[in-house]
């Protein structure tokens, strides 16, 4: 390791740094240099641990043997291959595995380089599907309140958060959003789902469909669970009516599990957890173990199939990216469903562990400004009162506070999500969920 990793540059100012307040990070900058398994290393040489698997995308853990020497090898092999009329094998053995792992039909994959990009080709995906199939009018895109897709232009357009859609113009036009599913006041500190109201919510489609008319609908995109802005579980219901109605009207339904995909519930995918097959899963994170760039859409075969056809000379989809299957990317995917299974970390969240980490959560019940806190699989959060105005202040002095102090959770708005590494011990959860608590007890 060479001395320069632990020495913090002296200038900052060159990178505008993403979804960060440039300023105020650049005054009290915090820097990780190093990481294994569940703990990060700061720059000043302290152990931080990792309460949110990087940004929801670390499932493994960091710096995993198998995933670390597929990406050095395939480096040291072949660094790149051409994406367009080349293939290279680890391109197809990724995709094959990935079909593998996903929920039955589901046997087709288009690659990408994030999840913001596997937002965008799900979206054109189903625009053209009905195209191909000679249902062209069909081009309305529906999406759902506080819904985050990434900050692309059809992300942000089917999503539902304000200060990511309000500085950009006009956006995609065709676009409605159905209501979002949390019920604040109602139902907090439930467990897991809550019961009552899913098909009641679920049925706001029927709505937007009446306004619209189903030969207009061309595809509804929602998270399973919404990750982003602050882990919104869907009541009992909610996803398999809003699947029985986008088959009753021909509506493609896409899931967005970026967050929820890989291990996430306790099942490799949201769409096992729910029982609720789409017609697309959109993917990235968990997918590379958050170490190469790669984001996924996993296709049914009837949409595949649909394209399929024509002078076999032409191409039949006109998308892709000079990185789509990458095979640094595609050898890291390799390496990271292998530690996924050799490990069985896929399912690792269900069952006990997933109790446990409800119970922990659950225990901060009480605790000075929580409002609410709920959970699904090995996702958390706790919904804090907001500091009169001035909001996200005491969710974010929380954040620093336990950067500090040791572990490293997010904040979103005044609400602090929580989603460790899969391979996350019951000692690291009682550290973790410990010094929360304290941390909650000293807050403004
Ligand atoms: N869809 C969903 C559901 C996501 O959560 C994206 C798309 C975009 O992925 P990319 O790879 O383009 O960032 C995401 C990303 C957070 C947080 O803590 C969430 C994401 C990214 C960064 C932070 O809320 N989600």
């Amino acid at each position: 390791m060479s001395n320069r990793q632990n020495v913090a540059p002296n200038d900052l100012s060159a990178f505008w740094m993403p979804f960060t307040a440039n300023r105020q990070f650049k005054k009290a900058p915090r820097m990780f240099v190093g990481a294994k398994d569940m703990y990060y290393t700061t720059a000043d040489g302290r152990q931080v641990l990792d309460g949110t698997a990087g940004l929801w995308c670390v499932n493994a853990g960091h710096c995993r043997p198998k995933i670390v020497s597929a990406i050095a090898e395939q480096a040291a092999e072949m660094d790149y291959a051409p994406a367009f009329q080349m293939g290279h094998p680890k391109a197809f053995e990724l995709a094959n595995a990935l079909v593998g792992i996903a929920p039955e039909g589901m046997n087709h994959v288009l690659y990408t380089n994030s999840g913001s990009e596997s937002v965008e080709t799900a979206l054109k995906v189903a625009l053209a599907y009905h195209r191909v199939k000679g249902d062209g009018a069909r081009f309305r895109l529906i999406g759902r309140e506080r819904g985050y897709h990434g900050v692309n232009f059809g992300g942000i357009s089917v999503g539902g958060i304000v200060t990511n859609r309000k500085m950009f113009g006009t956006l995609l036009t065709g676009v409605d959003h159905l209501p979002h599913t949390h019920t604040p006041g109602k139902n907090q500190f439930t467990r897991g789902e809550r019961d009552g109201d899913g098909e009641a919510l679920a049925n706001e489609l029927e709505r937007i469909v009446t306004l619209h008319d189903a030969s207009t609908i061309a595809a509804v995109i929602v998270e399973p669970v919404a990750g982003s802005t602050g882990v919104l579980i869907p009541p009992k219901g909610y996803l398999k009516k809003l699947r029985e109605i986008t088959r009753k009207h021909g509506i493609l339904l896409i899931f967005d599990e970026v967050i929820t995909g890989f291990g996430r519930l306790g099942t490799p995918f949201a769409a096992d957890y729910f029982d609720v097959l789409p017609d697309m899963i959109v993917c990235a994170k968990g997918l590379t173990n958050g170490t190469i760039p790669m984001g996924a859409v996993l296709v049914t075969s009837e949409i595949h199939d649909a394209f399929m056809q024509g002078p076999e000379h032409m191409i039949e989809f006109f998308h892709g990216y000079t990185y789509s299957g990458n095979p640094v990317a595609a050898a890291a995917g390799l390496g990271t469903l292998e530690t996924y299974k050799d490990e069985g970390l896929l399912t690792r969240g269900a069952g006990e562990l997933g109790k446990y980490w409800e119970d922990a959560l659950h225990s901060l019940k009480g605790l000075p400004h929580v409002l609410d806190i709920r959970n699904l699989g090995l996702i958390g959060a706790v919904e804090l009162e907001p500091i009169a105005g001035s909001p996200t202040k005491r969710a974010f002095s929380a954040f620093v506070k336990a950067f500090e102090q040791g572990i490293l959770i997010r904040t979103t708005g005044d609400i602090i999500a929580m989603s460790p590494p899969l391979i996350v011990e019951k000692t690291h959860i009682d550290t973790l969920i410990g010094k929360l608590a304290e941390i909650l007890k000293t807050l403004e």
